[in-house]
């Protein structure tokens, strides 16, 4: 397959809910896209970075300088391109994962496209639907928070993800506990906001039987959740830590964790992300795809990972309408708790061309 071009392209969505997590507050989700066009045709990735380096190092103006300058260029000079050599072909530029895994989403969409495969199929996917979770943000008041826990409930989500930080932990995780009562299948995301100092803290957490405790410490800080496993029954869970396979096994044979959060831009891709469940899965820890807030180019792809079987707990995969009143591609729907995994070629869904032409705050056209 021979690149012809890429096309990187800048959308804006409004949340229809802020989002607030431990490192800041978000009101739209300003998404960047890329389309790889192929002398066989094209194909779509998404880059899950986020404004500014607060969730990773990453951030989306990197993310665009990266790619134009140092990732798309060699792939567009070599003679073809497979998906399976993007990785080794871009191996010398350190780091930008996300930005590499959204260029290599798009080269592998063109390819399966191409060879009438779909994403879960090429993965190993076997489920047909997946349960789905959604991920709560910090609110200012305990009855906006229950008030938005109800409301997801009643829409069908089996688990809820409580956003943590401190100052704001044991009394909300009460509160949804003493009003939804114990059969709501409950954990929290701390994105990195403690420190050793509250290891006694955090597990008082125990209390309230949580599925999950994840990514309290700092992403480099595996120590202390090898400590907070040793003092706590609320299993702990990694997010930012694991950046790849060998982060997976390092910190599986280090003792700190009991899950993983597999999240493919964050691992460099789906193709990584698959190893990172493969090594999961050879170890006994069970894992489920997190989420970046992505529109449904994004969502399409994590549901295709998601089918694979060792992703045994629910995702942070919800409905377009819990992020967006329109999205750029068809709305993904929550039916019976579930999501159907997209069985079209490629990721299996594209882009509406006019949902994006709206949505769109600048796109770039980079040639062979
Ligand atoms: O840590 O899982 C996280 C969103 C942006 C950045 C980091 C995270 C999140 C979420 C949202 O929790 C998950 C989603 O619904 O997409
Ligand atoms: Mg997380």
């Amino acid at each position: 397959m021979k690149l012809t071009g890429v096309e990187l392209r800048r959308v804006e969505l409004p949340l229809v809910t802020p989002f607030r997590t431990s490192f800041g507050i978000e009101y739209t989700r300003d998404a960047l896209l890329v389309r790889a066009v192929t002398d066989t045709g094209e194909g779509w990735g998404e880059c899950v970075s986020i404004d500014e380096p607060t969730y990773s190092s990453e951030y989306t103006d990197g993310a665009v300088d990266v790619l134009r300058r140092f990732l798309i260029p060699p792939l567009l000079s070599a003679d073809s391109v497979t998906a399976i050599g993007v990785g080794p072909a871009l191996s010398a530029i350190k780091g930008h994962r996300m930005a590499k895994a959204a260029l290599e989403t798009a080269i592998l969409d063109a390819e399966l496209r191409a060879g009438g495969m779909s994403l879960a199929n090429r993965l190993g996917g076997t489920a047909a639907t997946v349960p789905v979770g959604v991920s709560v943000g910090i609110r200012d008041t305990l009855p906006e928070l229950l008030d938005e826990v109800s409301g997801y409930l009643e829409d069908g989500y089996r688990r809820i993800k409580l956003k943590i930080a401190p100052g704001w932990d044991l009394v909300p995780v009460a509160a949804v506990r003493d009003h939804f009562g114990r059969d709501v299948v409950l954990q929290v995301d701390a994105n990195t906001a403690y420190g050793p100092a509250d290891l006694r803290h955090l597990a008082k957490l125990d209390a309230f039987d949580l599925l999950l405790i994840e990514q309290p410490f700092d992403e480099e800080d595996l120590r202390s959740h090898v400590r907070l496993r040793a003092i706590s029954s609320t299993p702990v869970c990694l997010d930012e830590s694991v950046v790849s396979a060998r982060a997976a096994a390092d910190a599986i044979s280090w003792d700190a964790c009991d899950i993983v959060n597999i999240k493919p831009g964050r691992v460099g891709g789906y193709l990584e992300a698959a190893r990172v469940h493969d090594v999961c899965v050879a170890h006994g820890i069970p894992v489920w795809c997190g989420g970046m807030v992505e529109t449904g180019v994004g969502r399409a792809a994590n549901l295709a990972l998601a089918a694979m079987p060792g992703f045994t707990l629910p995702g942070d995969i919800s409905a377009s309408a819990r992020y967006f009143a329109t999205d750029i591609t068809e709305p993904f729907v929550v039916e019976d708790s579930t999501m159907r995994v997209p069985t079209g070629p490629g990721i299996g869904v594209t882009p509406d061309p006019d949902a994006l032409t709206t949505a769109t705050t600048w796109h770039e056209w980079i040639p062979a």
